[in-house]
């Protein structure tokens, strides 16, 4: 049987887990051809199998007085190089499939950043839309008061994700130190009063406008003069449309589930700004900014089908499809770049790569926001804190590694310029080097 039907027959109802899973499988072939002792190993089999899933009831008290219950869950995926780090997503389309797929991209992205991070993800099927500060505060306490005894600075780390910012975090927080009457580095994306860290708010997005730079630079292109599609216009849209205006290039579109903005001017000054309180702070439709701009409001589409020179999704997985890729590869778009986690679908991707347009995996792309989320840690353990210039000077660094890691391995293994290739075989070797030093647990 193979790898694949193994995994589709153990779990079937987990299709996000299988596309990650795929992705991953098809890319390191060539490794296992290499390294017959994998297999006896049980390597494949150890790494589809998370190390330990938690999964617990979140009751609260409304403001109506009733009580809810929502499913809370942290899935430990893999503690081979570190303790096991990611975020919490509060959304609700979580459920088990989801948080294992992400998980399991967060093992070989946390690799990547060459910091000493294992890979984890959590979060509930809450929704944040429409409740008030109170209720958020109690839903978070309530889901610490299971969540404390799973993670701690050795062990897990959880961070934000979609609908767990810095209030989501501090709420968290408070309970945990609470629990274990301990001030300890438990979580990141902490606000800077209390041990959170300089350029964590922009480290996704401005990690990602690093390795777009470095990415265009191997076709001797640069971001300056490029137009821009996004869809999310959270902290990740927010700050990749700062760092991408910083470098000359111009963002047009913003997008939620209902449709999407285009504003051929370009989302700067004033209308960056409403752009960044837009949902982080009122969590209001993105056709607001329309409205307070007076563009364009295209109801029912995504902003794929909008004429640009690199597309960025910053929103859900698989919110861009094949015939999306068709209208961007049409329109003559040459780079894509995955800032959420996996938004592009096999479909998509095998589109772009057969048309020689520039892909860049989420877990590559990405993953600038746990990679400061590392240096939160670092920075909680030696109890002081880095200048704004020297977490973004390391930041930086650590995206143009990534680049470097991911376009050499990919030639190394006979797939130039394929960065998905790179980043799963690169990440893979590490972590699986590393499990096999520590022999079978
Ligand atoms: O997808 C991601 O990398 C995150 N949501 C950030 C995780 C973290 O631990 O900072």
């Amino acid at each position: 049987m193979s790898e694949m039907q193994h995994v589709i027959q153990r779990d079937p109802h987990e299709p996000e887990f299988h596309q990650a899973v795929k992705e991953v499988v098809d890319s390191i072939r060539p490794v296992l051809e290499k390294n017959p002792q994998y297999r006896r190993l049980g390597i494949l089999e150890r790494i589809v199998e998370p190390e330990r899933v938690i999964m617990f009831r979140v009751p609260w008290v409304d403001d109506q007085g009733q009580v809810r219950v929502n499913r809370g869950y942290r899935v430990q995926m893999s503690s081979a190089i570190g303790p096991y780090k990611g975020g919490l997503r509060f959304h609700p389309s979580v459920k088990l499939s989801i948080l294992k797929f992400l998980a399991f991209e967060q093992v070989f992205k946390n690799a990547l950043t060459s910091l000493p991070m294992g890979g984890g993800k959590g979060g509930a099927d809450f929704d944040p839309k429409g409740k008030s500060d109170n209720e958020v505060m109690r839903f978070c306490q309530s889901f610490m008061l299971e969540l404390f005894r799973h993670v701690g600075p050795d062990t897990d780390v959880p961070a934000g994700d979609i609908g767990v910012g810095a209030r989501e975090i501090g709420y968290l927080f408070g309970m945990y130190k609470k629990l274990r009457n301990e001030f300890t580095g438990v979580l990141t994306g902490k606000s800077l009063n209390w041990g959170g860290s300089l350029i964590r708010p922009e480290a996704t997005g401005y990690g990602a406008a690093y390795f777009l730079e470095e990415m265009l630079a191997t076709r001797s292109e640069t971001i300056a003069g490029k137009t821009v599609a996004i869809s999310g216009y959270g902290n990740v849209g927010t700050y990749v449309t700062e760092k991408i205006n910083e470098l000359g290039g111009k963002v047009v579109t913003i997008a939620d589930e209902r449709g999407y903005v285009h504003d051929p001017d370009g989302i700067r000054g004033e209308k960056l700004q409403f752009m960044s309180s837009l949902w982080t702070v009122h969590r209001r439709p993105a056709k607001d900014y329309a409205d307070a701009f007076d563009c364009e409001w295209v109801p029912d589409r995504r902003p794929w089908e909008v004429p640009c020179d690199i597309a960025i999704p910053t929103a859900m997985e698989n919110e861009l499809d094949g015939s999306h890729a068709e209208a961007l590869v049409k329109n003559g778009c040459r780079a894509v770049l995955e800032v959420a986690n996996m938004p592009c679908t096999p479909e998509a991707v095998h589109l772009f790569q057969e048309h020689g347009v520039l892909f860049a995996p989420g877990k590559a792309a990405n993953a600038g926001g746990v990679s400061v989320s590392g240096l939160e840690m670092s920075q909680n353990s030696m109890r002081l804190n880095w200048p704004k210039e020297e977490v973004d000077r390391r930041l930086k660094g650590i995206m143009k590694n990534i680049h470097k890691m991911c376009k050499e391995t990919a030639e190394q293994y006979g797939s130039p310029g394929n960065y998905v290739v790179g980043a799963n075989i690169a990440g893979f070797v590490k972590v699986v080097d590393s499990m096999i030093d520590q022999g079978v647990v």
